[in-house]
């Protein structure tokens, strides 16, 4: 029987890396992580909430993994159970809040894009999440709301703006999926799960966005980590066999 090297975790970044974006798991990867567990401590980070980690990766991810680190850590879970969250209405306060809600969607009131849905704000434990189309638009206006944003770069001019604005409030703005961007205090990263990790040795870290701008960058460049770039959920697995399995 496999044993499990006590000093050596695995950790995933979900869309683009376990699954497609905003996509659900596909059974074979369930598997896939199911397998490596058993020779290795397996963790997922994602910049999504619970909510949403939950709804691509199955409603028992929290026993699933060994480690659940959601909104980048901001709300952590290991073994099923909660072991940390922070909250960014606490660090930041309402009247700063108050004023960034304010004109963001001020903003996005002015903005010419083809079509506005609804929830242009999210508000999360540790993160704001902005989305200029709103985020119950439906899976194929999403889709295309990307291939639009590519062409205007609707986002990072928003992003841009907001970052001058409020540069004294020292925020991160990490553009990670398809519709929207997170906003969240400097440091509150994906490297931030890792203080919940001090009794590995060995961090492997696997993520789709590590280049300079995405959101998996930190945490990859991290000296905590040993960071693997991936191209898509079939290379994860191929990486991870030949790593862990072989
Ligand atoms: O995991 C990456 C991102 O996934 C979602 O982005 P979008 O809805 O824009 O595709 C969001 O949950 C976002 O917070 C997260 O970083």
């Amino acid at each position: 029987m496999a044993v499990r090297n006590p000093g050596l975790i695995a950790l995933f970044d979900v869309d683009g890396t376990l699954t497609a974006p905003r996509k659900g798991v596909t059974p074979d990867m369930l598997k896939f992580m199911q397998e490596l567990r058993k020779v290795v401590t397996v963790g997922v980070v994602g910049g999504s909430d619970l909510v949403k980690i939950s709804e691509q990766l199955g409603n028992s991810v929290t026993n699933d993994y060994d480690y659940v680190f959601s909104e980048n850590g901001l709300v952590a879970h290991s073994e099923g159970n909660l072991i940390g969250t922070q909250s960014l209405k606490s660090h930041l306060g309402d009247d700063k809040l108050k004023e960034f809600i304010n004109f963001t969607l001020h903003y996005i009131a002015d903005l010419d894009i083809p079509i506005k849905r609804g929830t242009f704000i999210e508000f999360r434990s540790g993160m704001i999440n902005v989305s200029p189309i709103g985020r119950n638009c439906s899976q194929e206006e999403r889709d295309e709301f990307e291939k639009y944003d590519k062409v205007h770069n609707v986002r990072p001019k928003m992003v841009e703006v907001l970052r001058e604005k409020f540069a004294h409030l020292n925020l991160t703005f990490s553009i990670g999926g398809q519709i929207s961007f997170d906003v969240f205090p400097q440091g509150w990263d994906k490297t931030y799960c890792l203080r919940y990790l001090n009794d590995f040795n060995e961090i492997h870290f696997f993520g789709d966005k590590t280049y300079k701008g995405g959101n998996d960058h930190e945490i990859y460049e991290s000296e905590k980590t040993i960071g693997h770039t991936v191209t898509s959920p079939d290379d994860t697995v191929k990486q991870c066999k030949s790593i862990f399995l072989s």
